[in-house]
């Protein structure tokens, strides 16, 4: 069985002057701090982050271990250079597509008209081929879903042996009742099987990067043999004990781990083939178990040639002084904490589970022991008022100003279909939510609107951000002259969709 695997893009975003400057000193900050052994010839390979799809690229070497043949699909802007990435991937496919028993996408929110879009147009020239449809949008919207589009069958949450499962019973022209964590339309009727309790990651084999140039021509990557990802996610921990009203990650309520062994093997791999010279270690929260933090950290410490990494945590309030003083020693450059809002209250209302002054101690050891801090922050958290987005806004330009944390994220919340945010909205006084999917992206505008905030108002709270973050960024990091002149050559294209893979 042959079968096809799409990551469609998400449409390019549409950018005000406000936002590109603040992208400029958001890289700039990073490029003086966690990317200062970055080269030139690693800035100028960004671009090549934009088709690395970790989720299915995972699926991928799950089935071919399983005897299924695949085949990637992804999204590319050679050079960097704006192309119409929808219209080349769709022509690819459908020169391609009798080739395949099976057609599948991934969609997040934001992909999901793109990918509704492309299975339309194969459907009309190849109405045989079944379409399949995974990754988050599809489950949480299962109904809707496979009532206005093409697709044929949904696969629930965590993909590898509901898929498996399911091209089997394809193949095999068997019932599909009895896969778990699928739904179909079977004689106009919507039907869903039970979700499938988690698999043990630990046993998956390396994600299948070596499947990233199945559909690339060698124009598009550049003229090299192989796309490099200078920067890469890995995850040697997944999920999050935690349960944020918005947040739309289903990789809960659980943090597991992945195979020692096959971490190094996959880390050690991406220095090899992939050129990688930084890790962001894409766990919720490294910190989590100290002791595996730690263990990890010595797996990355002990990488040759010198390898720098960062990772993204909740605040742990037992980590002491010691364990950052270990990853500083282990070469850890930065830690990612996301602290949302400046109110305390609101933090207590999204249910974030953290208090201001633990997340300012932890800032201020790893800040002595050397490592750098970046925050994230939000406009729009649940309840926002037009004073508490000016108590973000404060305390995150005064934690930038006094280095507290070394750099920081703003963005607007988007309430993603299937959290408790977007369906419970009453309870959160949200008056309108925005019909169009594909805004649900990194555009930062406003998805909602509440009895407090209209939509006008959440803009102008979010420019207020950005051009006070800005301000905060000149003092500490310099002008935009300034800054241009110290990058010189390692300037990377600002697309937001590199940005996003990159930061
Ligand atoms: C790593 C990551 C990124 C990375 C890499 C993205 C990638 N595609 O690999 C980067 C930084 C580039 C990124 C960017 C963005 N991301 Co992101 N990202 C994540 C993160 C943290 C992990 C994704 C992951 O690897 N999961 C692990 C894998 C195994 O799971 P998976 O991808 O869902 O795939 C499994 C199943 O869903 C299923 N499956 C998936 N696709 C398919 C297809 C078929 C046919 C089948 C059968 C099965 C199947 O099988 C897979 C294996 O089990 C998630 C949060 C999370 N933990 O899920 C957010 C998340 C997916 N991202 C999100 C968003 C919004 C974005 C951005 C729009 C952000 C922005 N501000 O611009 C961009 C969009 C980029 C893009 N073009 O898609 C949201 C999506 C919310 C939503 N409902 O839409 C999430 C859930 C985070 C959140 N806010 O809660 N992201
Ligand atoms: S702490 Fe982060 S990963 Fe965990 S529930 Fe909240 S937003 Fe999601």
């Amino acid at each position: 069985m042959k079968v096809a695997f799409v990551a469609p893009p998400v449409p390019a975003v549409p950018l005000s002057h406000m936002q590109r400057l603040y992208y400029f000193h958001l890289f700039a900050s990073r490029a003086f701090t966690v990317f200062r052994h970055l080269d030139e010839q690693d800035f100028s390979r960004f671009w090549m982050l934009e088709p690395v799809h970790l989720g299915l690229l995972q699926l991928v070497s799950y089935l071919e271990q399983n005897g299924i043949e695949c085949s990637y699909f992804g999204p590319i802007s050679p050079e960097g250079k704006e192309v119409d990435r929808e219209g080349v991937l769709l022509r690819k496919i459908l020169e391609r597509a009798d080739e395949f028993d099976a057609i599948g996408f991934s969609s997040i929110t934001a992909s999901y008209g793109t990918a509704a879009r492309m299975a339309r147009r194969i459907r009309e020239e190849y109405p045989q081929i079944p379409l399949i449809l995974g990754g988050n949008h599809a489950w949480v919207r299962y109904e809707e879903v496979l009532r206005e589009s093409v697709f044929d069958i949904l696969v629930h949450k965590e993909g590898e042996e509901t898929t498996l499962e399911l091209l089997r019973a394809m193949e095999q022209r068997k019932s599909l009742h009895n896969v778990a964590g699928i739904s179909f339309t079977e004689k106009g009727k919507i039907l869903k099987t039970p979700d499938r309790p988690r698999m043990d990651r630990s046993v998956l084999p390396l994600i299948g990067y070596e499947h990233l140039e199945d559909n690339f021509t060698s124009r598009e990557l550049g003229g090299e043999k192989r796309l490099s990802i200078p920067i890469s996610r890995v995850t040697p921990l997944t999920g999050c004990t935690n349960d944020c009203v918005w947040c739309a990650d289903f990789w809960k309520p659980k943090v597991t781990g992945q195979n020692p062994e096959r971490f190094k093997e996959e880390v050690t791999y991406l220095m090899e083939q992939r050129n990688s010279r930084f890790f962001y270690l894409g766990t919720h929260d490294f910190l989590h178990h100290l002791g595996h933090a730690m263990d990890i950290a010595g797996q990355m410490g002990s990488l040759q040639p010198e390898m720098h990494w960062e990772a993204q945590t909740r605040v742990n309030p037992g980590a002491t002084r010691e364990h950052f003083r270990r990853l500083r020693e282990a070469d850890c450059r930065c830690l990612h904490v996301g602290v949302e809002s400046g109110n305390q209250e609101l933090l207590g209302i999204m249910g974030k589970n953290i208090m201001l002054p633990e997340v300012m101690r932890m800032l201020e050891y790893a800040r002595k022991e050397g490592i750098e801090t970046h925050t994230y922050w939000l406009i729009g958290s649940p309840l926002e008022t037009y004073e508490t987005a000016r108590q973000t806004i404060d305390t995150m330009c005064s934690w930038l100003r006094s280095g507290l944390s070394s750099t920081a994220e703003i963005n607007m919340l988007v309430g993603y279909p299937g959290t408790s945010f977007y369906e419970r909205r009453e309870q959160y006084d949200i008056t309108w939510v925005d019909p169009d999917y594909s805004n649900y992206d990194g555009r930062n505008q406003p998805t909602y609107e509440t009895t407090r905030l209209t939509k006008r108002d959440f803009e102008y709270l979010f420019h207020r951000a950005m051009d006070e973050y800005c301000s905060v960024m000149e003092e500490t990091v310099g002008s935009k002259e300034q800054i241009t002149e110290k990058l010189g050559h390692r300037f990377p294209n600002f697309d937001p969709a590199f940005m996003e893979a990159a930061f």
